[in-house]
């Protein structure tokens, strides 16, 4: 028999970060998180950037403390890095940082999402198949270089967060297909970047190489002796693209999945993408897998909502029998008879969400909710029309019938918005106590290793081993 494998996930949110170390024995993957920290965007004047030496920090006390989480004589085989997508960093020849890190919510981006709304986004959609969204590295990039001329000199490379990660860790510096496909610049029929969106947005394609596929060693760890020996491999760097990866679907197909978090992104696994006016107007995003697939998806403003609102109350949960007791609360509650349009630009980034959602009720001649309990319902039932509205678009632009709705993160835990889901949809919800991202960043790890066949492989063993709770829709 052989022995067990090790690998370390670096998966990086923008609320909160974590290191797992994951045991691979007799075809079974056992999670162990070593290390959670908060993670947050920094206001420095009228910009918003990330605190990246904070997260490197992080990163390397995670992964220090994963090797000390082994057995006595144990190795770690490899590292996998994934964090959200869109957000990247400019470097010179010599790996140094020639701008600060911007955080995808600051508002830099404004006047270019109006220009390119007004002109040019249904061809920019053509060409690489993302809608015109705030966060888009294509804007924030175009930004960069309107605003400081001087970068298309004084950078030489453009990185994504999880590339330079691993960047940091391997010292090899390449771009990983799934999170440059967040970018709205990788051509949508090619697995190669878009001439056509790079001219547009005037970014020079010189900053860029060839996105490797899933998989790719990337060389030994060198930034951490104690690390020493253990492969930096290329993962579906994107958060969204490791989740999709860690769905237990069935191989006949005609499920749809949910990653639900700080956002929640309803799509599915596809041969083709989506295009068109009817998948630009639904804001189909047609984003990667790991190999070169579609997956396409709607970004449905996710549990931002609910974490902003809570913000503002001191009565906000602080343990798991809290959030038991606002659910249990809110569940009570009989259903709005208004439900929030989460899609809403005032909830980009508010100052307060519970103002910007008043707001938006009282444009609806809607009463605010009295208490937290009522805007977690509120929420909750919002974003669950919001996900059955995604998954009728799904359906009406393609033959396709969605049979289930499988769901991971941190939202699949909320039995709320486990139960609303499926109501609206009509379809049964499956939700996994799994951590999806972690485990679809080790799945690519132990494909590159040679320890699982494929991920159809991974997802069929995974399968066997998962608790899963159902909620069927009722009348
Ligand atoms: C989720 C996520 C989404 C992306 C958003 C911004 O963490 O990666 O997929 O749309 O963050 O990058």
């Amino acid at each position: 028999m052989s022995s067990p494998l090790y690998t370390a996930a670096v998966d990086l949110g923008a609320t909160s970060g974590r290191v797992i170390l994951g045991t691979w024995a007799k075809n079974r993957l056992t999670l162990n998180e070593v290390h959670r920290f908060p993670n947050a965007y920094r206001e420095l004047g009228a910009h918003a950037y990330w605190e990246i030496g904070t997260l490197w920090l992080e990163v390397q006390t995670g992964l220090r403390k994963a090797v000390a989480a082994l057995p006595r004589g144990a190795k770690l085989a490899s590292v996998g890095v994934d964090t959200w997508g869109c957000d990247h960093v400019l470097l010179n020849d010599a790996g140094r940082l020639v701008f600060p890190v911007h955080a995808y919510r600051d508002n830099r981006t404004q006047a270019g999402l109006k220009a390119l709304a007004a002109n040019g986004a249904d061809r920019i959609y053509a060409a690489t198949g993302i809608p015109n969204v705030f966060y888009n590295s294509s804007l924030q990039l175009a930004e960069a270089v309107a605003s400081c001329p001087a970068l298309t000199d004084l950078a030489t490379r453009c990185l994504f967060l999880p590339d330079y990660f691993n960047f940091l860790l391997s010292g090899r510096a390449e771009n990983e297909f799934t999170v440059a496909s967040t970018s709205q610049l990788i051509d949508v029929h090619t697995r190669d970047w878009s001439r056509t969106a790079l001219e547009h947005f005037h970014i020079p394609p010189s900053w860029f190489t060839t996105p490797v596929l899933s998989g790719k060693k990337l060389g030994r760890v060198t930034a951490l002796p104690e690390l020493a020996g253990a492969q930096v491999i290329a993962v579906p760097g994107h958060d969204t693209a490791s989740a999709y990866d860690a769905m237990p679907a069935s191989p006949e197909g005609g499920d749809l999945f949910l990653s639900s978090g700080t956002w929640s992104l309803v799509g599915f696994e596809s041969a083709q993408p989506l295009l068109g006016p009817a998948a630009l107007a639904a804001r189909v995003a047609n984003e990667r897998t790991g190999l070169g697939g579609y997956r396409p998806l709607t970004n449905v403003v996710g549990l931002f909502l609910l974490e902003q609102t809570m913000a503002g109350f001191s009565t906000r949960p602080q343990s798991p029998r809290d959030w038991d007791a606002l659910i249990a609360a809110a569940s009570k509650l009989p259903a709005p008879a208004v439900l929030l349009d989460p899609a809403d630009p005032a909830f980009t980034a508010p100052k307060s969400m519970r103002v910007a959602i008043d707001a938006q009720l009282k444009r609806k001649k809607a009463a605010a909710p009295k208490n937290l309990a009522g805007y977690t319902r509120l929420i909750c039932d919002s974003l669950g029309r919001g996900h059955a509205v995604a998954a009728a678009n799904f359906e009406a632009m393609t033959s396709k019938k969605f049979r289930r709705i499988l769901m991971v993160g941190g939202g699949s835990k909320n039995r709320l918005l486990c139960q609303a889901t499926a109501d609206a949809a009509g379809i049964p919800v499956i939700s996994f106590n799994l951590e999806g991202t972690a485990v679809g960043n080790m799945a690519s790890q132990l494909i590159a290793l040679g320890a699982v066949k494929d991920l159809a492989t991974f997802r069929q063993l995974l399968g066997e081993n998962l608790q899963q709770k159902t909620y069927l829709p009722r009348e």
